[in-house]
């Protein structure tokens, strides 16, 4: 993997992000930005995919589980050239294929719909399981957060995975520390996440989630083992990146407009310092 292609690219992804959100002014900033890294790598290095043909049968799935994280997929997809990047920027406006949370009937590139918490994890798994029945060689990737994983549904899925020996679906959990009002460890103390999902039976790693050759490496050692589904943990940092949400780790943002241009700045200069590096 060219560990530079893909940095610069996770830069891009942020950037679209924060001028996705921005066209509404508001949204789901921290659990989008943190997601820049993982994306990069799976769009840019690892899946396999046709953005002129989004339901080509023998493609690798993503299921946005926290399908509130919809505007970094629409930003990674823009630049991917599923659609012009420029039409994300209708985000959750009246007839935009854009919603808040991703859906499948709505946007190219979309492969389950999502946004109550813990289902998009059973829908994966039966996406799986689906794929292994057709007899096809591809994966599904299932991103999952935090928080979401209070959810009993999360770990029914991972228990189902694991009796199905579903080698095909790699499971992320965005460790990101926070959910909705707070700290996931005030609001419900998981312990020691990793150590309960590999409890469950699943090949599990821990990683720093904005590292994108960890990430790439983690990948790489799930994909390689046989019988048994994977779940890769990834330390992040809620809404890295965006300047105004970043130091609160905040779930929803609405900064003035004045905030917007600085973070939009700040993520340009981020940029254009990889692109002369
Ligand atoms: C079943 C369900 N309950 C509640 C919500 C409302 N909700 C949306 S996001 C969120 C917090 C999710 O936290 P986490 O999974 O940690 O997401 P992240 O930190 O990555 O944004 C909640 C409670 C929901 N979407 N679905
Ligand atoms: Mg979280």
């Amino acid at each position: 993997m060219d560990a530079k292609k893909i940095e610069l690219l996770a830069a891009q992804i942020r950037l679209e992000t924060l001028r996705v959100i921005h066209s509404l002014g508001f949204g789901h900033v921290g659990g989008s930005m943190d997601l820049a890294d993982l994306m990069a790598v799976l769009y840019g290095e690892e899946m396999r995919y046709d953005p002129k043909n989004p339901h080509w049968a023998d493609r690798d799935w993503l299921v946005m589980s926290k399908g509130h994280a919809g505007p970094v997929v629409y930003a990674t997809f823009g630049l991917m050239g599923f659609y012009p990047m420029e039409e994300a920027y209708t985000l959750n406006k009246p007839h935009t294929r854009f919603p808040s949370h991703t859906d499948r009937k709505l946007t190219p590139g979309v492969d389950l719909t999502t946004g109550s918490l813990g289902q998009g994890v059973s829908t994966a798994v039966g996406a799986a399981i689906g794929n292994k029945i057709d007899g096809r060689d591809n994966r599904v990737f299932c991103i999952v957060g935090d928080g979401e994983a209070d959810e009993g549904q999360v770990w029914e899925a991972f228990h189902l995975a694991y009796a199905k020996k579903l080698d095909n679906i790699i499971f992320f959990i965005d460790k990101n520390g926070y959910q909705l009002d707070g700290s996931t460890e005030k609001i419900l103390d998981h312990g020691d996440l990793a150590a309960k999902v590999s409890g469950f039976g699943l090949y599990t790693q821990e990683i720093d989630g904005h590292d994108v050759r960890a990430i790439y490496q983690a990948i790489e050692n799930a994909k390689a083992k046989k019988g048994v589904p994977s779940c890769i943990v990834l330390d992040t940092i809620k809404a890295k990146g965006a300047t105004f949400a970043e130091p609160k780790h905040e779930h929803s943002s609405q900064p003035s407009e004045e905030k917007w241009q600085e973070a939009l700045a700040a993520s340009e200069k981020a940029l254009a310092a990889l692109q002369n590096a």
